[in-house]
């Protein structure tokens, strides 16, 4: 593979100097930013992130921010979620969805007042749609992009890490709320969520400026935790079942197709620009469906472009992200399949990168 020229569009973070003297090995492009995603390799990055704890720079996770009067409106517009019993300090998984139910992005919605959220994106330019929603119903508010970068501290010791750098107030954060804490004068959201189920916080670095200081922080206060530099790992998070838009899904899909029905509330979102849409093709149900798949045989190489599923030599779906789990002992992956195939136990056949191989739905994701 050759090397990726860099230049002013393809961004740097506040944390790129940390990543590249941690010895990074490759990085992807998300939202025009750099995205780590490999270090020692991703097997042992896998293993570290289990066992120990790691500082992810995920400042490519960028911040919508919705500020004034209209915030809450704006963002009850744009996602079939009912945000009504939402209170400040809370993370909300929200589908993004446009006029035709189809997803745009599935971020993390940040409510840090009654008139300002983040809207904490996935890989596509939410923050477009998002402007033109704003103008185009003239509403009273500011949408912008600020100098904001989360840090993911992820793994089973980032509890003791993070206690160490910002006091044990860090350990009383439940899942997906959030709490204000000081770094060097800075007033720092820290949350505890991430792209992984080790546990863990992120924390949303305000200003550019104190990235490489807390990062070092960091670093200094978990030598002997065993604390690395890490990234969202393609294998853990399949195990996870944690999904990826641009990969595993795409405005081509309901947020139903992609299971996130749970986290869809349409006949009480009301003003979300998708209901109608949704409200129509949810009466029928979908009829295709992530599901976990296991892929038998040898490890299979990742996944670049969709792998056609067939079962009785028809198509039947597609694989969209696949790894060796070392933990599971087989190959694990994220797929798209219609309902006449998707009951767990359905054996198929996956066109992967190393030719044909058996595989069979699996009753639920592995973590
Ligand atoms: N954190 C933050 N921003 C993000 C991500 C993140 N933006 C980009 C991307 N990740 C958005 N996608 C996801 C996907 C899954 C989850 C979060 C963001 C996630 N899901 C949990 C699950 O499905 O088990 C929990 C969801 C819940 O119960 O509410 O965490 O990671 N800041």
């Amino acid at each position: 593979m050759a090397v990726i020229s860099p230049s002013r569009r393809l961004r740097r973070t506040p944390f790129s100097d940390g990543v590249e003297a941690a010895g990074v090995k490759a990085y992807t492009v998300y939202n025009r930013m750099l995205l780590p995603t490999m270090f020692e390799s991703v097997e042992a990055d896998y293993r570290h992130l289990k066992d120990h704890v790691q500082v992810w720079d995920v400042a490519v996770e960028r911040q919508v921010e919705l500020r004034g009067p209209d915030a809450g409106r704006l963002m009850q517009m744009l996602t079939p979620r009912d945000l009504r019993r939402m209170l400040p300090g809370q993370c909300y998984y929200v589908p993004i969805v446009d006029e035709t139910g189809g997803m745009l992005n599935d971020p993390v919605a940040v409510k840090l007042a009654e008139d300002r959220w983040w809207i904490s994106i996935a890989d596509s330019d939410l923050l477009l749609w998002v402007k033109g929603i704003a103008n185009g119903y003239r509403l009273d508010v500011l949408v912008d992009e600020p100098d904001i970068s989360p840090l993911a501290i992820q793994g089973p010791k980032s509890d003791d890490l993070m206690a160490r750098v910002f006091g044990d107030r860090v350990r009383d954060i439940r899942f997906f709320r959030f709490d204000m804490f000081q770094f060097e004068g800075r007033d720092l959201a820290i949350a505890r969520s991430g792209y992984s189920k080790q546990g863990g916080f992120e924390i949303y670095v305000d200003g550019t400026d104190i990235g490489m200081p807390l990062w070092n922080a960091l670093f200094a206060a978990g030598q002997d935790l065993n604390v690395r530099a890490g990234c969202p790992n393609a294998i853990e998070r399949v195990e996870a079942g944690l999904l990826s838009y641009g990969n595993d899904m795409t405005d081509d899909n309901t947020p139903h197709e992609c299971g996130l029905g749970r986290f869809c509330d349409t006949r009480t979102a009301i003003g979300c620009i998708g209901r109608d849409a949704l409200l129509r093709v949810s009466k029928e149900g979908p009829v295709q469906q992530i599901r976990p798949i296991a892929i038998d045989g040898d490890p299979v190489s990742g996944c670049d472009r969709p792998w056609p599923v067939f079962a009785d030599g028809k198509r039947v779906g597609q694989v969209t992200s696949a790894a060796w789990s070392p933990d599971f002992a087989t190959n694990v992956s994220i797929g798209m399949v219609r309902m006449t195939h998707w009951d767990p136990g359905t054996r198929l056949e996956v066109e992967t990168r190393d030719g044909l191989r058996g595989a069979t739905v699996q009753a639920a994701f592995w973590l």
